[in-house]
Formats: structure tokens, C-alpha cells, sequence
């Protein structure tokens, strides 16, 4: 039988932590959607991590349980078990105390790197149950929680031994609370993307992924001992290159800096910035700081070389990056972020000591490959050149089109302009453009039909980008304006619709114009996107008719089969919907514009990293990843009300 605990002064201070993480979750993992669900995965990897970087750990294993639950386990040290100064396991702090600095006093607890991370705490306390198995010393110790609070009896202060083992780490496994959390489901797509990442930054290491919760285990293993560079060549690896990989490392003022870039035939940047080995999605000093000196390092090649003359001005910032793919990873002892979501990093030391390494190391690369020196200025050149032309090409067009809302007269708009009540469906082909605009609501609601294919922006220049009558209806119908490498004109603040709503067929050809829009806007509107404009119509496939009772939307085929079961016994009709353009003006109302009955997906994405991971996926050739993404989101589509 339990023992009662008893709460002294500083057991109380826990609970009352614990109570303030359940209560305000969103300020310790940034939100209760999937993303924050995924982020308590990555609290708990994190710390097995740190033990890595301590010197003590090369194995993590990360499995999603058929029951929703997680474990994480690693083979470092074990966290340590003895009686803290508390008068409690050091085991049990680790998981019950909010420490905002994230170092142990205690020598009981402490890194050689000093790094091991604050996040137990608040995953526990969002946790319906947490369970940790502890492998040192020769034995197996085993603690547990429920939301939070401790559940186990403790014998003679210690945690009770479960068994004998000559291995040392630790396993944790969790179940997320489900009054926290709006969904509970993990995505196996994101923690996947985010384990590869982990173990592309942590080259000794590897990471065994297994999903057991369809009907056939999925297993990964991730280990890449190319480091940063092997990441550099997965990001590139469906371009054309233009060099190899460059790659260097320096230290300075107790800062470790690591840099790898390539070029690759394609108009754009993608330059991502860590800071032990977390993603800032922001940028940072580290990124002002390799950017400014690498583009002083090559103006002055282009100088040197006779790329630019005299009387030519420098080489801008974008034009030096035109192509690049580059990853910075620095290591900072005490690293600082600007701002509340810590995608930021600000420690003026950071910059200083990457620009001295570029300074330093890329003439080192350079003065010995001239080959990839001509490859970058060409790049370079070829950005300015169309950089001139694009600032006359830009004047004119919006200077032109500014008072003519439509260019090519095939926007419905709606009456209002106000613009927090408003939408534009973006709709594929003629005959769904036809019947929306009769079945819409044209106080609210604008319709946009476009023909066929747009563009593939991933691999087209900017001109063509422009040129394009499609594109151009969208930029002005929006309000914005564009952005790209070479000058900001968005200003999001004149978006005209608060959503823009993607309507195309659930099949093959409608994912793909969903997927060149959303290259689209993530190129060039990125901010449609990050701030929660972009939503794709999600049309049922079915509706059921009971005899008795209310007709339901069926959206796919499992949910068919589901409803099947559970009404065997009582009898139904049933309706097919074909595809968008196949409906008439009601049912199209009633499926998928009808604020009240229609079903959206809000398209959420997180970073840089990974959308260029779902760009990677959707746009390439490989069709079963492809068909795995929409899968996977679709499920956890919720009705937009
Ligand atoms: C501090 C000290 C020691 C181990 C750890 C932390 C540790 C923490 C975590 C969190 C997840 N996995 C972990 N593995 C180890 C070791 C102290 C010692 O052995 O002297």
C-alpha cells in the first residue's frame, strides 16, 4: 500500500512549478498544436544529446508506441540516482524542477559540457504519465509519474531497483496529456526530419527511429559522419551542383564555429544557422557574420580577378549567395536569444569570431580551388545582371498594375473590404472556378479560377516568375506585393484576405498545383504562410444519409470504412462526390465553401529546414513519400470554425 506523501516547503514549490507549466504550456514548448506535441520528443532527445556531447553516449533510440506513447532511450551514463542535498533522488529534480538556467549546482548533476538541457520538467508536467528506467551502477532503477507528481514509493530515499544490468543509460517513456494538447498524434514525417538533422549535427552519432503504430513497424536509422557537409549534399542532392561541398571549422573566445556551403544552379539562397544544435529559424549574429565576411572575401577575389572593374560597384549580399546552400553551426558557451521564441541568436561574440573564421578560412579554400572561386562569381554575376534588370522590370509592373485589381479579368472579388472577413479561393480549372463563383458567399468569399499548371518557382528565375500572367494575378489580388533575394516589397499588412484558401481535386494533379502554390508563396510570400493565411479546401469524398438523423461528410476512405462499422446495423445512403469541378454550385457550397460545414487545413510550416524537406517531398519523383505527407496531414486536418 502507498505510503502518503508528505509536502514539505520545497515539494509545494514543485507542484506549484509543474501547476504553472500545465497552466500556461504554450510559454515552455510555444504551443499545445502538433507542433509543440512533437517538441516534448525533442525535450527529451535533447537531453540524451547533451550526454552525447558530453563524451558519453553514441545511441539514441526514439520509438512511437502503438499506444500514443514515446520512449526515448540512449546509452550514456544514466541519470544519476543518488541522494541529492534535497534529500530526494537527484532523478527526481531532474524532472520536477523548473531550472530557468538549465545548469545543475549540484555536482551529483553535472556535464562536462555543461549543457544538458531543462526540458524534463516541463514534458513530465505535460505528461499524463512519465516513466524512466535508469541503467547504472549494475542495477535498473525505475521512477514514476502521473502529470507530474511523483507515484512511486521510494525505499530508504532511493529508487526502487527493478532488476540487474551491466549497460548504463536511461529510457523515458511518456504519454502526452491529452487535456493539453489539441492532438496527441506525433508526426512521425516531422520527428523523423528533425532526428536526421540531430544526427547530420552530431556526426559520432546515431539514431534509430521506429514508428510502431500502423500496421507494419517503420523503421530509420540515421547516422551521417559527413557532418554538416553530408547535410549541405542531402539539401542539394535533387540540384545541379556547381562545386563541391566547402567546408571549415575555427575556434576563438571559447566559440566553436563550423561552416559548410554549396552552389547550386538555381536562383535562390538557403543559408540555416544552430547554435548547439538548435535551428535558429530566425537567423542570428552567427549568419550576419559569415554573411558580411563572405561577401567581402569575394568582392575582393572579384576585384582581384577582374570580375568587377573599377568602376563597378560591389557585389551585393544576395548576389554573393545566389545559389548558396550553406549550414553555420556554431557552439557557444552561453548562448543568448532576442525575443521570446529563441529563433534569434544575439551574442555580438558570435558574429566577430564566424566573420574572422571566413575571413581566415574561405581565401584558404579559394586561393587552392579556382575552379569553385569562377563557379560563385559567375553565379554572382548572373544575379546582378538580373537584379538590374528586375528593379526596372518591378517599377513598371507595379507602377502599372497597382489600379488594375484583375489583371486578366477573371478575378470574382467579393464586396467587402474589410479585409479580417475575407478569403480568395484559389481554384483549378475553369469549370469549379464557374460553379464557386455562383455558389459563393460574394460579400466574403472571392474566387480566383487558374488553368492548368502554374510555374515550378523552385527552378524558374525571377523574371520568369514575374512574367507569369497566372502568378501576377495572384501578387496583385493579394495586395502585397513580392519578395525575393534582391529587395523586400512585401508588406503583409495589406494583405487584402485573411485566408487564401487552395481548392484543388484530392488527386494527383490537384496535390501538384497545391504543391507548386505553396513553393510559390513559401519563395515569395513567405510571410502568407508563417503567419497563417494559407489554408487548402479539404472537399468530403462521401456523405452518408442515415434513415433517421443527420447526414455526416465522409473525407476519405478509412473514415468510410469506419463509419461502416459502426453503424452495421442500420441503414445508410450513400453519396460519392466526383471531383471539384464534377459538383453543381450547392454541393460545392455545402463541401467546401460553407464557413459552417467545410473542412480546411491550415498549412503550418515550422522552419526552413523542414519545408525545404516538404518542397523536397512533394516536388520530387519519388511518389510514395509524396503521398505519405498528404496522408499524414490530412489526418490531422481540423474543422476550421
Ligand atoms: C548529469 C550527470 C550524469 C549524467 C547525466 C547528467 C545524464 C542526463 C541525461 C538525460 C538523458 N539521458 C541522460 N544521461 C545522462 C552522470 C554523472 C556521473 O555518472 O557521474
Amino acid at each position: 500500500m502507498a505510503k502518503k506523501q508528505v509536502y514539505d516547503a520545497s515539494s509545494i514549490q514543485v507542484l506549484e512549478g509543474l501547476e504553472a507549466v500545465r497552466r500556461r504550456p504554450g510559454m515552455y514548448i510555444g504551443s499545445t498544436s502538433r507542433k509543440g506535441l512533437n517538441h516534448l520528443i525533442y525535450e527529451i532527445v535533447d537531453n540524451a544529446v547533451d550526454e552525447h556531447l558530453a563524451g558519453y553516449c553514441d545511441h539514441i533510440n526514439v520509438t512511437l508506441e502503438k499506444d500514443g506513447s514515446c520512449t526515448v532511450e540512449d546509452n550514456g551514463r544514466g541519470i544519476p540516482v543518488g541522494m541529492h542535498e534535497k534529500g530526494v533522488p537527484a532523478e527526481r529534480l531532474v524532472y520536477t524542477t523548473l531550472h530557468a538556467g538549465g545548469k545543475f549546482d549540484n555536482d551529483a548533476y553535472k556535464t562536462s559540457g555543461g549543457l544538458h538541457g531543462v526540458g524534463s520538467s516541463v514534458v513530465n508536467a505535460l505528461s499524463t504519465y512519465l516513466d524512466v528506467k535508469v541503467k547504472r551502477d549494475g542495477a535498473i532503477h525505475h521512477d514514476h509519474y502521473a502529470r507530474g507528481v511523483p507515484d512511486l514509493d521510494l525505499v530508504k530515499g532511493l529508487l526502487p531497483v527493478v532488476g540487474k544490468t551491466k549497460e548504463t543509460g536511461t529510457i523515458v517513456n511518456f504519454l502526452p496529456d491529452p487535456e493539453i494538447f489539441e492532438v496527441t498524434r506525433f508526426s512521425a514525417t516531422e520527428v523523423r526530419s528533425r532526428l536526421h538533422e540531430t544526427a547530420y549535427l552530431n556526426p559520432g552519432l546515431t539514431i534509430h527511429f521506429a514508428d510502431l503504430r500502423g500496421d507494419e513497424p517503420k523503421e530509420n536509422t540515421y547516422h551521417e559522419p559527413e557532418g554538416i557537409v553530408g547535410y549541405v549534399r542531402e539539401m542539394n542532392k535533387s540540384s545541379e551542383c556547381l562545386t563541391e561541398p566547402i567546408y571549415f571549422k575555427g575556434h576563438d573566445e571559447g566559440i566553436q564555429v563550423e561552416v559548410a556551403l554549396q552552389y547550386v544552379n538555381e536562383f535562390h539562397e538557403n543559408v540555416l544557422g544552430y547554435c548547439n544544435n538548435i535551428y535558429n529559424a530566425d537567423g542570428g549574429t552567427h549568419l550576419t557574420g559569415f554573411k558580411t565576411a563572405f561577401t567581402t572575401v569575394m568582392n575582393s577575389y572579384a576585384r582581384t580577378i577582374g570580375v568587377l572593374k573599377d568602376k563597378d560597384a560591389n557585389f551585393t549580399g544576395p548576389d554573393i549567395r545566389n545559389g548558396m546552400t550553406a549550414v553555420i553551426s556554431v557552439k557557444h558557451p552561453d548562448p543568448r536569444f532576442e525575443g521570446q521564441t529563441k529563433t534569434k541568436l544575439d551574442n555580438p561574440d558570435a558574429s566577430r569570431v564566424v566573420a574572422k573564421i571566413v575571413s581566415e578560412e574561405a581565401p584558404h579554400y579559394f586561393d587552392r580551388n579556382l575552379d569553385a572561386l569562377k563557379a560563385v562569381l559567375s553565379c554572382a554575376e548572373k544575379s546582378a545582371k538580373i537584379r538590374k534588370a528586375e528593379e526596372k522590370t518591378r517599377t513598371n509592373m507595379l507602377s502599372k498594375q497597382k489600379y488594375s485589381f484583375d489583371t486578366n479579368g477573371k478575378l470574382a472579388n467579393c464586396i467587402s473590404r474589410d479585409a479580417s472577413k475575407c478569403e480568395i479561393f484559389i481554384v483549378e480549372g475553369d469549370s469549379a472556378g464557374g460553379s464557386a463563383k455562383t455558389a459563393r458567399d460574394r460579400n466574403y468569399q472571392a474566387i480566383l479560377p487558374i488553368r492548368g499548371k502554374i510555374l515550378n518557382v523552385e527552378k524558374a528565375s525571377i523574371d520568369k516568375v514575374l512574367a507569369n500572367a497566372e502568378i501576377k494575378t495572384m501578387i496583385t489580388s493579394f495586395g502585397c506585393g513580392f519578395s525575393e533575394g534582391y529587395g523586400n516589397d512585401f508588406d503583409i499588412t495589406k494583405l487584402r484576405y485573411d485566408k487564401i484558401i487552395i481548392m484543388a481535386d484530392a488527386d494527383v494533379d490537384g496535390a501538384h498545383i497545391g504543391t507548386l502554390l505553396l513553393t510559390l508563396f513559401y519563395r515569395y510570400m513567405p510571410e502568407l504562410i508563417s503567419e497563417g493565411h494559407v489554408y487548402i479546401a479539404m472537399p468530403p469524398l462521401y456523405k452518408v444519409m442515415p434513415a433517421k438523423g443527420e447526414g455526416e461528410y465522409l473525407y476519405d476512405d478509412k473514415a468510410l470504412e469506419r463509419y461502416r462499422k459502426k453503424h452495421k446495423n442500420s441503414k445508410f445512403t450513400l453519396q460519392r462526390y466526383k471531383g471539384l469541378g464534377e459538383m453543381d454550385p450547392e454541393q460545392l457550397w455545402e463541401t467546401t465553401l460553407n464557413p459552417e460545414t467545410r473542412m480546411l487545413r491550415r498549412i503550418e510550416i515550422g522552419d526552413a529546414r523542414l519545408s525545404s524537406d516538404i518542397t523536397e517531398i512533394l516536388m520530387g519523383t519519388d511518389v510514395p513519400p509524396r503521398k505519405e505527407f498528404i496522408y499524414e496531414h490530412a489526418r490531422d486536418a481540423e474543422l476550421d470554425v
